[in-house]
């Protein structure tokens, strides 16, 4: 069954605010940086992942514009085991962390309560469907949290940000993506069961509007996963 005013889609999209613009390159050497409420910020190298104890988790990925992939097999480390062993090892903050924001190497930014990064479903993936995260869906590392909706399953994670209160929502490194996605207004839990896609709109008034984005923000996905594919304008869509 898939939650309320999701419809399954063939395959898994390359799906985006990138929308033509191709994956970002892969460092030789990718790391994930730690900073924020940190007594000093850190750099964990991403192979530090094959060192912690991995999980797989079998899962269906919606998107707020209401498609759905199913039964995803995920492989990768649960987050909150990440969060355990890498960053409280890191992080004394006064004040108890309540948010984290997560970063990638395209600008690309989502913010997740402590809570719902927390929950057991949340994994720092580097293969999917058995084979190495390929650039189309985050390579080289992405978060994974199922039950919210893809925005905040940030690709190509390269910096977790870590927050003692509510930060100020940033979507995009970049300034005029950044504006542009604040136009979107999504909703800060964006728990799918609860159809939490907008800030303040009704759910039932954005299925329809959001599903006419599907195929053209599809195609545009597309053009740019094309090697050597042109990369176009910066746009904002979720
Ligand atoms: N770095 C990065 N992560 C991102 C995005 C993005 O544009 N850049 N788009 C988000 C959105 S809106 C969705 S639906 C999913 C799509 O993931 P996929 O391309 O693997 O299907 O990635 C999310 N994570
Ligand atoms: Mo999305």
């Amino acid at each position: 069954m898939l939650p309320p005013g999701q419809q399954p889609i063939d395959g898994f999209p390359r799906f985006g605010t990138h929308l033509d613009r191709p994956p970002p390159a892969v460092p030789a050497d990718p790391v994930i940086e730690i900073t924020g409420a940190v007594d000093e910020p850190a750099t964990v190298p991403v192979t530090a992942l094959t060192t912690l104890p991995r999980r797989e988790l079998v899962a269906d990925f919606h998107c707020v514009a209401g498609w759905s992939a199913t039964g995803l097999r995920w492989e990768g480390v649960e987050f909150a085991i990440f969060y355990r062993e890498v960053i409280e090892a890191l992080a004394s903050p006064e004040d108890p962390l309540s948010h984290i924001c997560f970063e990638g190497l395209d600008g690309y930014r989502s913010t997740v309560s402590i809570e719902d990064a927390l929950a057991e479903d949340v994994l720092v993936a580097d293969r999917l469907n058995g084979l190495p995260l390929d650039a189309d869906h985050g390579a080289p590392v992405r978060l994974v949290s199922p039950s919210q909706y893809g925005f905040i399953s940030t690709k190509h994670l390269c910096r977790i940000e870590l927050h003692t209160a509510e930060p100020r929502p940033r979507y995009h490194a970049s300034a005029a993506t950044n504006l542009r996605l604040h136009l979107v207004k999504p909703h800060p839990r964006a728990r799918v069961w609860e159809e939490e896609r907008h800030r303040y709109l009704p759910a039932w008034a954005l299925r329809r509007p959001y599903r006419l984005l599907i195929a053209p923000i599809r195609s545009l996905s597309e053009r740019g996963s094309r090697p050597g594919g042109e990369s176009g304008p910066q746009r904002g869509a979720q």
